[in-house]
C-alpha cells in the first residue's frame, strides 16, 4: 500500500529520499507543421543513475519518482502525422539533477535517425577566390563522421557526384532512383576491410589536393592534414593535378573527365557516400547506366543518349543532395535516401558563394562528450546551410 503514497512521500521505508520528475515532452520542431501526435504504445522514459549504473524505466511521465542522484535521460517514441507512416522519435538529456522534492525536466526530441554509421559531416564544394578575385581550385574537401557509438572501418567506401544536376530536368529513361543513383565520379577509400578505423564521433579529411594551400592563396586553407586526397592522372597538360606523396590517394573507380575532377562549385550536384561491394573491374563491368531523353529546345525537339555508371541505393550510407533556390528542379535521388536539400548560393552564379560549405548540425552531444550529428535523410533540416567552413 505504501507504493501507492510515493509520489508526495520523500522518505520511504528504505531512507531513500527519492525525487518526483515531472517531464514536459518537446515535439520535433521541423515536423510541427505535419501535426504530429504522440502514440501511447512503445513510449520508454530510461532514467539512467550515472555513478550506481541502475537503470530506471517508464511507459509514461506519470508518477515518475527517482532515487536522488545524478542521471542521463533517454526517451523513444512514435508518432502519427495522418499523412505518412509513423515517424519515431528520440531524445536525450545528459546529467540531470535529480534532487529535492520535485524537478521539471523538458526533453527536446529529435526524429530518430534512419540508422547510424559513416554520414557526411561537411561538404565544401564552392572553392575560394585569390586575393585578384580568380577561382582558385584544389582546397575542396569531404569531412565524414563515425556517427554511431562503435569503431568503424572507412575501407571501401566511396564518395560519388550525381551524374544529374538538380537545376535542370529531362526525362531521362529509364529512371532508375527507386534502385540506384546515377553517378559521374566514384572514388573509393582504400584497403582491406580494417586498414582506415575510425573511433565514434572522429571524422576523415577528404581533399582534393592535401597541402597547405596558404602559401599559394591566403584565402585558401591548410589542408595538409587530410586523411586522404584523390589524385586524377589528368591527360590535359594545360590542367594538372598535385599529387602529395604523404598523404594517400583515394582509389579512383571512375570519372567523367579525363582531366582532374573538381565538385560542382556553384551546387547544382548531389553526393554519395556509399560501400563499395564489389571491386573495381565488376563495377566498371556490372553498373553501366545507359539513359536516353528528350531536350526540348526553342530550337527544335532533339533525341539524345548518354552512359555513365550507377549506385545501388543499398549501398549508400548518406546522401546528400545540394542545390540552389533559383533554380531548383528535382531531388536527384530517391526520396528514401535524402527527402530534402541543402545550399550554400540562393542564386546561380553567386559571387558571394566561395568560402563557405554546408555542415550537418548537432542532434545532441552525450555527457562523455561525443557530438551526435542530425541525420534525418533530410538535408533541408540536417545541414546548416552556407556556413562557416571548418578548415578556414
Ligand atoms: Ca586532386
Ligand atoms: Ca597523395
Amino acid at each position: 500500500m505504501l507504493l501507492l503514497v510515493w509520489p508526495g512521500c520523500r522518505n520511504t521505508p528504505d531512507n531513500i529520499n527519492r525525487t518526483a520528475v515531472i517531464v514536459t515532452l518537446k515535439l520535433p520542431e521541423n515536423l510541427m507543421n505535419a501535426n504530429p501526435v504522440l502514440l501511447n504504445e512503445g513510449l520508454v522514459y530510461s532514467f539512467k543513475n550515472i555513478s550506481t549504473g541502475q537503470v530506471f524505466t517508464f511507459a509514461e511521465t506519470k508518477a515518475i519518482l527517482l532515487p536522488e542522484g545524478l542521471y542521463d535521460c533517454f526517451f523513444e517514441g512514435w508518432l502519427s502525422s495522418g499523412t505518412s507512416d509513423k515517424i519515431k522519435i528520440k531524445a536525450y538529456a545528459p546529467s540531470l539533477q535529480i534532487l529535492g522534492s520535485s524537478v521539471s525536466i523538458e526533453l527536446k526530441s529529435f526524429k530518430a535517425p534512419a540508422k547510424s554509421g559513416f554520414v557526411f559531416e561537411e561538404l565544401f564544394f564552392t572553392g575560394v577566390l585569390t586575393p585578384q578575385g580568380k577561382q582558385y581550385h584544389g582546397c575542396s574537401y569531404f569531412k565524414i563522421r563515425n556517427n554511431s557509438d562503435k569503431l568503424l572501418y572507412a575501407d571501401s567506401l566511396v564518395i560519388c557526384e550525381s551524374r544529374f544536376i538538380s537545376t535542370q530536368k529531362w526525362d531521362y529513361q529509364p529512371d532508375i532512383r527507386s534502385q540506384a543513383m546515377p553517378v559521374f565520379a566514384v572514388y573509393m577509400i582504400p584497403g582491406k576491410g580494417k586498414d582506415v578505423p575510425v573511433k565514434p564521433g572522429e571524422s576523415l579529411l577528404i581533399a582534393d589536393i592535401a597541402i597547405d594551400h596558404r602559401k599559394a592563396n591566403l584565402n585558401a586553407y591548410n589542408l595538409s592534414g587530410a586523411n586522404f586526397e584523390w589524385f586524377d592522372n589528368s591527360s590535359r597538360p594545360s590542367i594538372q593535378d598535385t599529387d602529395n606523396p604523404l598523404v594517400p590517394n583515394l582509389d579512383k573507380i571512375y570519372c567523367y573527365t579525363l582531366s582532374i575532377w573538381v565538385p560542382h562549385n556553384r551546387g547544382f550536384r548531389s553526393y554519395a557516400l556509399a560501400r563499395m561491394k564489389t571491386d573495381k573491374d565488376s563495377y566498371l563491368r556490372d553498373y553501366i547506366y545507359e539513359y536516353s531523353y528528350v531536350m526540348k529546345l526553342p530550337s527544335g525537339v532533339f533525341p539524345m543518349t548518354g552512359k555513365g555508371y550507377k549506385m545501388p541505393n543499398a549501398w549508400m550510407e548518406d546522401v546528400v543532395n545540394c542545390s540552389i533556390e533559383s533554380d531548383y528542379v528535382w531531388n536527384l535521388v530517391d526520396p528514401s535516401l535524402d527527402t530534402g536539400w541543402t545550399y550554400v548560393s540562393k542564386i546561380d552564379h553567386d559571387k558571394t558563394r566561395y568560402n563557405k560549405s554546408v555542415r550537418r548540425k548537432i542532434a545532441y552531444v552525450t555527457r562523455e562528450g561525443l557530438e551526435i550529428l542530425q541525420d534525418t535523410n533530410n538535408s533541408s533540416d540536417d545541414f546548416i546551410p552556407a556556413a562557416q567552413p571548418s578548415m578556414k
